[in-house]
């Protein structure tokens, strides 16, 4: 049974975005600082370099409690042992993926649009990404965005627990949350901060509940 307070402050890695420094140093402070979930994203590198990160924040993250997500790849999922993934509207399909994972390990899914948020009402996910809640630089090939009212509607509609994902800061993060959301998925907002470990606990001192 996945625990919905685990996506209260949920990192969303992008190793372009971290200043030049080592992924894992990076996702080590953030969770210090308070993250309760890791989503290992990674559009540009090789499959075995892929595996092998996976491996190596597993190894980092399982002894903390904090799951380990890998985005898009149900291949890499498996061979890191990782404890779940993301997938968004044009990856795997959702019952593909849950038959080649098995019942217990997390599956997320992008929803974006109320259409895709009600769809996925009739899925047994553990959690929708609400995508993007705001535009954002750091993903520019998103859907319009949902902004509050939009996300309002959306959290009102799923049956899952739900993430807001897009444009995440403090300000934004604090109203993810009142509209009734889960959970704030952050990139740049800790990948690119000067100091990713205060940065996750100034959004927990916001969004609460994840220190
Ligand atoms: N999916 C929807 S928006 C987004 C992803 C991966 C990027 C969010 O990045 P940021 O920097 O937190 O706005
Ligand atoms: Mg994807």
């Amino acid at each position: 049974m996945f625990d919905k307070y685990k996506l209260r402050l949920y990192l969303v890695t992008d190793r372009r975005l971290a200043l030049g420094r080592d992924l894992e140093t990076v996702v080590e402070e953030a969770v210090k600082g308070g993250v309760t979930m890791v989503q290992l994203r990674e559009k540009d590198i090789d499959t075995a370099t892929f595996i092998a990160e996976a491996i190596r924040l597993k190894a980092l993250l399982a002894p903390l409690n904090v799951p380990l997500i890998i985005n898009d790849r149900v291949d890499v999922a498996l061979a890191a042992d990782a404890d779940g993934v993301h997938i968004g509207q044009s990856d795997m399909p959702y019952k593909m993926a849950r038959k080649l994972l098995g019942p217990d390990k997390i599956i997320g899914l992008s929803a974006e649009n109320m259409q895709q948020v009600e769809e996925a009402n009739s899925l047994d996910v553990d959690y929708i990404g609400i995508s993007p809640v705001y535009a954002t630089t750091t993903k520019t090939d998103t859907a319009p965005a949902f902004g509050q009212e939009g996300l309002r509607e959306a959290v009102k509609l799923s049956t899952h627990p739900t993430v807001g994902i897009g444009g995440m800061n403090l300000e934004t993060a604090a109203e993810t949350i009142r509209s009734g959301a889960d959970g704030i998925a952050v990139v740049s907002a800790i990948m690119s901060a000067p100091d990713p470990r205060q940065a996750a606990l100034a959004l927990c001192s916001v969004i609460g509940k994840c220190c």
